[in-house]
C-alpha cells in the first residue's frame, strides 16, 4: 500500500515537473544538441551564468602585463568590468590626456625620462590584520622599477613611485599584514647607483635587494622619505612574500642566480640560461624588515644612494637580520601560510615544492646554527634542518594559493607550468590530492583571497601563458587565457575560459565584492587626484573665460546636452586651459571632452572637475565635443575653438542673402512649438501622476531616476522666462529657440520618467505564475505583439479586458487564437477586421500555449491599472 502511494506521488511529481518545465526542458535538449553541450557543460554554465543585472561574488584585479594597466573582472561570471589606466596612457579615461592624469603619469618619469609603458606583474590589496580591507591596490612595473597605488574609492591610480636604486623589479608589490609596508624585490642584479660599472665587476659592484616602502594606509600614499632598501647579493631576487602572524616582521624573497653568472653568448660563452641554472640550489632570503626599519632610521646604519637610504649587507648581518636558506634549483614562487608557520617554495626547475618550517628556521637563527656563509658573509641555514617536508608535484611548479581547509588539511593549490596543471595538495603532510589540466602552461593562479589569512576557496583561476587552440583564430598573436576552476568538490572542475585581449597578466588578486564600496559620483567640483575641490570648479551660471597674458583659462561646465561656453576664440600661440565641471548628479551620466586635432581628451564622471591644457599652435577652426553618447542630443553637445593669427589680416566674407521669415510665419512657428510643449508636458504629468499614485519613492532605484528627471524638468522655468522676455521684446526668433530648449528638457525628463515608470511597473505588478510566464513567452513567440500593444489600441485592439468583452470570454478567446478562420464570419470580427484593415491569422499556437496565453491575459487584467 505504502509503495503504491509512493509510486503515485512520484508519478504526480513527475507530471508536475514536466508540466512546469516541459517546454523549457524540450528547448534545453534542443540547445544542447545543436551546440553539442554535455551535462557537465550545463552544470558549468549554471555555475558561472549571471543573469542580466546580476552581480558577482568576487572581484578580481589582474595585472595587465605589457599593457601597463590593470584589469577588473567578476567571478564567477568572468565578465570584464574595467581597465584601470596605471603606467600607460588610457584614452577612454583620459589617462595621460588631461592635466591631472598627466601629473600622475609624470611621477613615473625616470631620471627625467618620460616612460609610457609598463610591465605590470604583481598586484596586492591592502590588508588589516592580514585580511583584505578593500581600500587600496598596488602593483609593480618590472621593466621600469615602479609601484603604483590605486584608490578603490574610485578605481583610479593616485600615485606612482619610482624605485631610486633598482634597474628592474619583480618580487613586489607585497603588503605587510597591516599595510604599513610594501615589499619590492629587485630582479636583475645591477649597480644601485647610476654609474657605469663593467660586467667583470659584477660580484663587486652589482647588487640585488629588497625595498621596504613605508605606506600610510589612512591616505593611501607611499612615503619615499621614510622608506629604505636592504642591500642583497646580486643573486637575481625573484618572488617575495611578507611574513604574517608568527613570522610577522619578516620577509621572504627567493632568487635564481646564486651562481652570479653573467652570460656573454656573443663572446662564445654559454648563455645566461645555462649558467644561472648550474647549481642544484639557490637561496631563499630571510630578513627581519621590522628590525632593519628601526636601524635604517639612524644615519650611521645607512648609505645614501640616489637620495635614498640603503642598509648595507654587513649592517644587516651584524644585527642578525639577514639569512639565506638553500632552496631547490631556480625556484619561483614563495608563499607564507595563513598562520605564518610555513613557507612554501616552488621549484620551477625542480619537481618539488619545499615546505619550510618557521619554527625550525627561528631555532637555527636563535642558536646561530649555520651551515656556512655566502661570499658576502651572510649566514646560510641548513636546508634539511629548516625543512618541514617536500612534495613531488610534477614539472615546473611556480606559484601557490591557499584554500579554506589550510588549517586542518593543509589545503594548497600549486601551478605547474610545464605540466599545465593545477595540483591540490596538503602542505602539512606533503601529499598530493588532486590534479586539474589547464590550457596551457599556467603561470600564477588566483584563489579567492587565497593570499590572505582568510582564504575563501570556492574558485581558483588559472592564469595561463598560452591559449593555443582555445579560441577563434585572430592572427598569430593570441589572447591570454584565464580559466575558472571550481574547487568546492573533491575533484576540481574546469568551468570557464576567458580570453583577455591584453598583455600577459602574471598575477591576479581576488576580493569579496562585499568588501568594496566605491563611490557612485564625485562631490561636485572634486579633483579626483587630491580629493579636494578643484581649482577649476565651476557651477552653472559661473562660466567665464579669463585671460592672463597669453594663457586663456576657460571655466566651463558640461551637462546634458551642452558644453558652456560654446565659442572660444584665442590667438595662435596662446596656451589654453579648459577647466570643466560635470554638473550631473545622475548615476553613470559621464561626459567626455576633446578638442579636435589637439590630442587632448578627458572623462568627466558626475561631479568631477578636470583641467585640459594645450598650446593653440595651429590656426583654424576646431570643433570640440562631448565624446560619451550621453543623451539623444549627444551629437549636439559641441562647440568651436577658433584660433586666429594676430599677425594676419582677415577680410570679411560677403554675406549670403537668405530670405527672412515673415512675422506671421514666425508667430505660427512659435505657436506650434508652444503647442508641442503643452502636449509633451501633459504626457509628463500623466507619468508623474502614475509614479506618485504607485508610490515610486518606496523603490530606491526608481526614486533616483525620478530625482534625475525632475532635475531636468526643474530647468524649464528659467528657459520659459527667457522665452517670454524674448516675446515681449518682439524677438520671436529667440523665443522659438528657448521654446525648443524647453522641449529638449521635456524630452530628457520624459525619457528618464518613462524608464522610471517601466521599472516601477515591474516592481508593483503582481508576480507572474509559471503558467503566466509561459503564456507571456508564447505571446511573444506567436508574434502577438506585432499587432497588439498592451494598454493601447495599435494595429490591433487593446488586450486589456479582452476576456470580459465576450460572453464565455475564455472559451471565445481560446477558439479565436486556435482557429481564427472559423470565426471570420462573426459580425464582431468582421467589424474589427474592417476597422483595422487586418485579419488575425492562425499563428499555429498549441492548446497548451493557448491556455497559458489566457492565463497571461488574466495577469494583464489583474494589473490593468498599470498599463
Ligand atoms: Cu611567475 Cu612575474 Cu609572478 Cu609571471 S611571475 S608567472
Ligand atoms: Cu555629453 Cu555626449
Amino acid at each position: 500500500m505504502k509503495s503504491i502511494v509512493k509510486k503515485l506521488s512520484i508519478i504526480a511529481i513527475g507530471t508536475m515537473v514536466s508540466m512546469t518545465f516541459g517546454n523549457a526542458a524540450t528547448e534545453l535538449d534542443k540547445v544542447m544538441k545543436d551546440r553539442g553541450l554535455s551535462q557537465s557543460d550545463l552544470l558549468a554554465a549554471a555555475k558561472t551564468y549571471t543573469p542580466s543585472g546580476g552581480r558577482d561574488k568576487y572581484i578580481v584585479f589582474s595585472s595587465g602585463g605589457q599593457s601597463g594597466q590593470m584589469l577588473v573582472y567578476g567571478v564567477p561570471s568572468m565578465r570584464l568590468l574595467k581597465y584601470i589606466g596605471v603606467f600607460t596612457p588610457e584614452p577612454w579615461q583620459g589617462w595621460g590626456y588631461d592635466d591631472d592624469t598627466k601629473k600622475v603619469l609624470a611621477q613615473g618619469n625616470i631620471r627625467g625620462k618620460e616612460i609610457t609603458w609598463g610591465d605590470t606583474h604583481h598586484p596586492a590589496l591592502s590588508e588589516t590584520d592580514g585580511k583584505y580591507d578593500g581600500k587600496w591596490l598596488v602593483v609593480n612595473d618590472k621593466a621600469n622599477p615602479r609601484i603604483a597605488v590605486i584608490d578603490l574609492a574610485d578605481f583610479v591610480t593616485k600615485q606612482i613611485v619610482v624605485n631610486p636604486v633598482f634597474k628592474s623589479d619583480h618580487g613586489g608589490a607585497f603588503f605587510t599584514p597591516d599595510s604599513e609596508r610594501i615589499l619590492e624585490a629587485c630582479q636583475y642584479g645591477a649597480p644601485l647607483d647610476n654609474n657605469y660599472h663593467p660586467m667583470e665587476e659584477y660580484k663587486e659592484t652589482y647588487r640585488g635587494g629588497v625595498t621596504v616602502w613605508k605606506f600610510d594606509p589612512k591616505i593611501g600614499k607611499i612615503e619615499p622619505k621614510k622608506s629604505f632598501t636592504i642591500e642583497m647579493p646580486p643573486y637575481m631576487q625573484d618572488l617575495s612574500d611578507a611574513g604574517k602572524e608568527v613570522c610577522d616582521g619578516w620577509g621572504f624573497t627567493n632568487s635564481f642566480n646564486s651562481e652570479m653568472y653573467t652570460g656573454g653568448i656573443e663572446k662564445g660563452l654559454p648563455p645566461f640560461e645555462a649558467g644561472c641554472s648550474r647549481n642544484d640550489t639557490d637561496f631563499l632570503h630571510v630578513y627581519n624588515w621590522k628590525k632593519l626599519a628601526e636601524l635604517a632610521k639612524d644615519d650611521k646604519n645607512v648609505k645614501i644612494i640616489n637620495n635614498h637610504r640603503v642598509v648595507p649587507m654587513d649592517v644587516a648581518i651584524k644585527n642578525n637580520a639577514l639569512f639565506l636558506v638553500p632552496e631547490p634549483k631556480s625556484p619561483h614562487g614563495v608563499d607564507v601560510s595563513p598562520d605564518g608557520k610555513y613557507i612554501v617554495v616552488c621549484g620551477k626547475l625542480d619537481t618539488h615544492a619545499t615546505v619550510y618550517s618557521w619554527a625550525k628556521i627561528q631555532k637555527l637563527i636563535k642558536n646561530k646554527e649555520y651551515a656556512g656563509k655566502d661570499p658576502y658573509g651572510i649566514p646560510i641555514l641548513d636546508m634539511k634542518k629548516a625543512m618541514h617536508c617536500q612534495a613531488e608535484l610534477g614539472l615546473g611548479p611556480l606559484h601557490n594559493q591557499f584554500g579554506p581547509g589550510w588549517k586542518d588539511n593543509g589545503e594548497i593549490y600549486t601551478s605547474l607550468y610545464v605540466d599545465s596543471q593545477v595540483v591540490k595538495w596538503d602542505y602539512l603532510t606533503c601529499k598530493v590530492l588532486d590534479r586539474q589540466n589547464v590550457n596551457y602552461n599556467i603561470g600564477h593562479l588566483c584563489g579567492m583571497e587565497g593570499k590572505t589569512e582568510d582564504p575563501q576557496g570556492e574558485y581558483i583561476i588559472a592564469l595561463n601563458k598560452l591559449a593555443i587552440d582555445r579560441f577563434n583564430e585572430i592572427g598569430p598573436l593570441h589572447p591570454q587565457n584565464h580559466q575558472l576552476i571550481d574547487i568546492r568538490g573533491k575533484k576540481m572542475q574546469l568551468l570557464y575560459d576567458m580570453p583577455i585581449p591584453l598583455g600577459e597578466p602574471h598575477q591576479a588578486v581576488a576580493i569579496r565584492a562585499s568588501k568594496l564600496h566605491p563611490h557612485v559620483r564625485y562631490k561636485m567640483g572634486t579633483n579626483a587626484f587630491t580629493g579636494k575641490t578643484h581649482v577649476g570648479k565651476t557651477l552653472a551660471g559661473q562660466e567665464k573665460v579669463v585671460r592672463k597674458g597669453n594663457h586663456v583659462y576657460v571655466y566651463g561646465t558640461v551637462v546634458r546636452s551642452h558644453i558652456n561656453p560654446e565659442h572660444l576664440t584665442v590667438n595662435k600661440g596662446d596656451t589654453v586651459t579648459f577647466y570643466l565641471t560635470n554638473l550631473e548628479r545622475a548615476e553613470d551620466e559621464t561626459h567626455g571632452f576633446t578638442v579636435d586635432q589637439y590630442n587632448v581628451h578627458t572623462s568627466l564622471e558626475p561631479g568631477k572637475t578636470v583641467a585640459v591644457t594645450f598650446t593653440a599652435d595651429m590656426e583654424g577652426v576646431f570643433p570640440y565635443y562631448c565624446t560619451e553618447f550621453c543623451s539623444a542630443l549627444h551629437l549636439e553637445m559641441m562647440g568651436y575653438l577658433l584660433v586666429k593669427d594676430p599677425n594676419k589680416k582677415y577680410t570679411a566674407a560677403a554675406k549670403l542673402k537668405i530670405a527672412k521669415m515673415t512675422p506671421e510665419q514666425l508667430k505660427a512657428e512659435y505657436d506650434k512649438t508652444v503647442a508641442t510643449n503643452t502636449a509633451t508636458d501633459a504626457v509628463i504629468q500623466s507619468v508623474v501622476k502614475f509614479l506618485k499614485d504607485n508610490h515610486y519613492e518606496k523603490h530606491n532605484t526608481v526614486k533616483n531616476l525620478v530625482t534625475d528627471a525632475l532635475d531636468q524638468y526643474g530647468k524649464i522655468a528659467e528657459e520659459k522666462k527667457k522665452s517670454d522676455e524674448a516675446v515681449k521684446a518682439g524677438d520671436m526668433d529667440k523665443a522659438i529657440l528657448f521654446e525648443n530648449m524647453i522641449w529638449q528638457y521635456m524630452v530628457k525628463t520624459a525619457d528618464v520618467g518613462i524608464r522610471a515608470k517601466d521599472l516601477l511597473v515591474k516592481k508593483v505588478a503582481s508576480p507572474m505564475s509559471e503558467a503566466q510566464q509561459r503564456g507571456h513567452s508564447a505571446y511573444l513567440e506567436g508574434g502577438c505583439n506585432g499587432c497588439h500593444v498592451i494598454g493601447k489600441v495599435s494595429s490591433g485592439p487593446d488586450l486589456v479586458g479582452v476576456l470580459g468583452r465576450h460572453e464565455n470570454g475564455e472559451k471565445w478567446v481560446k477558439q479565436w487564437i486556435m482557429h481564427p478562420e472559423k470565426m471570420y464570419d462573426n459580425d464582431y470580427i468582421k467589424s474589427m477586421t474592417n476597422y483595422f484593415n487586418l485579419r488575425m491569422p492562425n499563428q499555429g499556437m498549441s492548446e497548451d500555449q493557448t491556455d497559458d496565453i489566457i492565463k497571461y491575459l488574466k495577469w494583464i487584467d489583474q494589473n490593468a491599472n498599470l498599463f
